[in-house]
């Protein structure tokens, strides 16, 4: 059944969000990227085993068998590497590295299959009714690829520097930009690329939660990145509200900056690979603004379109370029030693 976009809006007017299954096409969007992350798993994996810091490459492993070993044996987390955002230079492990270093130690996937897939005209034709004809891509974006709980709590601080084999706690993506975002109807997309389960750590939604305010977002404790001011603390979420949200493969979640969500623990031996990525209206603010996004699509200048991955690659340079420059940049707006914590 095909379900009207008026259905969707209806939908996350209700509850905050909304699941589009079978937004994606198998062989359009989703196996393209499948072979470009396996082939930047191949090369990490030959790199560090040449390197001799992996005691094998693992190529007779699945993709997702091979990650969590590779993952797990690497010194340093191999995230960088399929992530589609920059995380902030001092978090990851560069001391004694010079100038000229730090700026080759630009780690990112701008494959040509991702951006595809971020400029997908199924996606486009789901976000259209909801945002008009003109679609920004917000830079503000991520791979997530979970590894099992006991696998990850295990790893190293520089082997989950990036926080994105973790479980996901309580927060509101209007939480985790700057309030010039704050008027920018900004719509999350977050693509199920294996199925995501209870089990394996599907998102939990708070339902009908986007319809009170901005809540206070206070420092992570315990696992992924200690300090950071991430996260909504659990005492203070309705959890008779929390539904959790199983996806298959090639559905896609939707939701808005003021739906409280979080993830569940991968409680399998495999992991929940997902991107969450996010649209609005072209020209409007993103609330990363040291950070680049594109047009996906443009129905007045389809010529203003983002469509080469080379060039996506440079714009992402030049801003790992600035983000050396400065010390410690805000991407939000919490006060992490605020007594409300
Ligand atoms: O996938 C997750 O664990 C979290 C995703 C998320 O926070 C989002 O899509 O905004
Ligand atoms: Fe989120």
């Amino acid at each position: 059944m095909v379900t009207l976009a008026a259905e969707y809006l209806t939908q996350i007017e209700q509850n905050g969000y909304a699941l589009v299954p079978g937004a994606l096409d198998e062989e359009l969007d989703l196996r393209p990227v499948d072979d470009e992350f396996n082939a930047i798993l191949d090369r990490v994996a030959h790199e560090l085993h040449r390197s001799g810091d992996i005691s094998s490459d693992y190529a007779h492993l699945p993709f997702d068998q091979r990650l969590i070993r590779v993952a797990a044996e690497s010194p340093t987390s191999i995230m960088e590497h399929f992530e589609i955002s920059l995380a902030q230079p001092h978090e990851l492990a560069m001391s004694g590295l010079n100038p000229d270093e730090r700026k080759k130690r630009f780690r990112m996937n701008t494959g040509q299959a991702t951006l595809n897939l971020l400029r997908s005209p199924r996606l486009m034709d789901i976000l259209e009714p909801l945002i008009g004809g003109e679609i920004y891509c917000n830079p503000v974006q991520h791979t997530r690829i979970k590894l099992p709980v006991g696998i990850s709590e295990r790893l190293t601080p520089a082997q989950r520097a990036t926080g994105l084999t973790d479980t996901t706690i309580w927060h509101q993506d209007g939480g985790v930009v700057l309030p010039e975002a704050d008027r920018t109807f900004t719509v999350t997309v977050w693509v199920a690329m294996n199925d995501a389960t209870e089990e394996n750590g599907c998102l939990v939604y708070s339902k009908r939660s986007h319809r009170s305010g901005l809540s206070f977002h206070c420092p992570t404790t315990g696992t992924a990145r200690p300090g950071l001011a991430g996260s909504i603390p659990e005492e203070w979420i309705d959890t008779d509200t929390a539904v959790p949200v199983p996806a298959r493969r090639g559905d896609v979640l939707l939701h808005v900056p003021l739906t409280k969500h979080r993830s569940l623990a991968n409680r399998t031996d495999g992991i929940r690979w997902s991107f969450d990525l996010r649209y609005h209206k072209t020209g409007e603010p993103t609330g990363r603004p040291l950070f680049p996004g594109f047009v996906a699509r443009s129905r007045s200048h389809p010529e203003t379109e983002l469509r080469d991955a080379n060039e996506w690659r440079e714009q992402w340079q030049a801003a790992w370029n600035r983000l050396l420059e400065i010390e410690k940049p805000s991407f939000n707006r919490w006060n992490i030693d605020s007594s409300v914590c």
